[in-house]
């Protein structure tokens, strides 16, 4: 069953990580949001690529929810001591990987390409396309102002109200992922941020052709970010209030309505089931928490058999 799962923050890489468990090696390819990269220190960080990538390799730091486990801190230090700014952290191991991966952008190969030798180094099957090969950039409107991604998230701890998002670059999808698109016998879209995770993937044309792979049948199924009416990571729920719609597992399916063809909510949830139906979505309530390998593994199997349910 080949499989295509859209992934933005920790959330869509669990889930990336738990069907890559349970699939035949080749049946899964990610494709992830690239509107939250940034340039640190001259270098490109792609932070939810890195994500499902340090994920997919064992590699994650589960506690931090962000970067590489058993990471040191020396250059991040000594960049500090030079009075570079610090606000946003890079362990020594993560350094290595945007050290690698600019270098060799640098030579002008696509990003695509260089991401996966990178991914290919640490022993991953799984192919994680980046959306796009061109830089695209997330950029939050707050009372102050626009601005980069980064800086609400990390440097203003995503404390202001986010009252408009827009994508600034070029969307255009690679082959890679118009291909994965096209291949797909399954596509779900993980429980990420549905505005600044997925939003910035579903921007651009790879919504279109998504819409069209649901028409023609092929299950699009979407899990929700919102258990219980709060994220479980991220400002996702606030955003989605400030932004004009619910924080709930309805307020997000009615977001994908038209996209998805089918939706599952998180058993505390359970009561919104008939809204979500009335949408047009088939719907799986089920234990959405992945609380660790085995719990994602069960979600992933629980979200396939699904699928693959007439
Ligand atoms: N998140 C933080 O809260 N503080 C950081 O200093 C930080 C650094 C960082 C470095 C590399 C990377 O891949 C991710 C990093 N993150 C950090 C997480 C990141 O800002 C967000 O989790 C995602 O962009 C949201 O999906």
């Amino acid at each position: 069953m080949r499989v295509v799962a859209l992934a933005g923050g920790t959330g869509g890489a669990k889930l990336a990580e738990g069907l890559a468990a349970v699939l035949p090696p080749g049946d899964l390819t990610v494709i992830v949001n690239t509107g939250d990269d940034t340039e640190r220190h001259g270098l490109l960080v792609m932070p939810d690529h890195d994500a499902v990538m340090y994920m997919l390799a064992g590699r994650f730091d589960f506690e931090r929810g962000w970067g590489h486990v058993d990471e040191t801190w020396t250059v991040m230090d000594g960049l500090a001591e030079y009075g570079e700014e610090a606000w946003f952290r890079l362990g020594d191991r993560d350094f290595a990987t945007h050290i690698a991966r600019s270098a060799r952008i640098r030579e002008g190969r696509a990003p695509t390409e260089v991401v996966r030798s990178l991914q290919e180094a640490l022993g991953i099957a799984t192919p994680i396309l980046p959306m796009a090969d061109a830089a695209v950039r997330t950029q939050v409107r707050t009372d102050e102002g626009w601005l980069d991604f980064q800086e609400y998230f990390v440097h203003l701890r995503q404390g202001p109200d986010v009252r408009e998002v827009r994508f600034a670059g070029d969307l255009s999808p690679t082959p890679q992922v118009l291909d994965a698109v096209e291949a797909a016998e399954v596509i779900v879209i993980g429980p990420s941020n549905p505005i600044v995770s997925i939003g910035p993937i579903l921007a651009g044309p790879i919504r279109a052709l998504l819409e069209g792979r649901g028409t023609a049948g092929i299950p699009v199924v979407a899990v929700s970010p919102i258990v219980g009416g709060v994220a479980l990571k991220g400002p996702a729920d606030r955003m989605l209030v400030s932004l004009g719609h619910e924080s709930s597992a309805r307020g997000v399916a009615r977001l994908y309505s038209g996209l998805a063809t089918a939706f599952v909510l998180d058993t505390v949830d359970a009561t919104q089931e008939p809204d979500v139906a009335a949408l047009g979505l088939r719907t799986l309530v089920t234990d959405t928490i992945m609380a660790d390998a085995a719990g994602r593994a069960r979600l992933a199997l629980a979200v396939l058999e699904f699928a693959g349910r007439p």
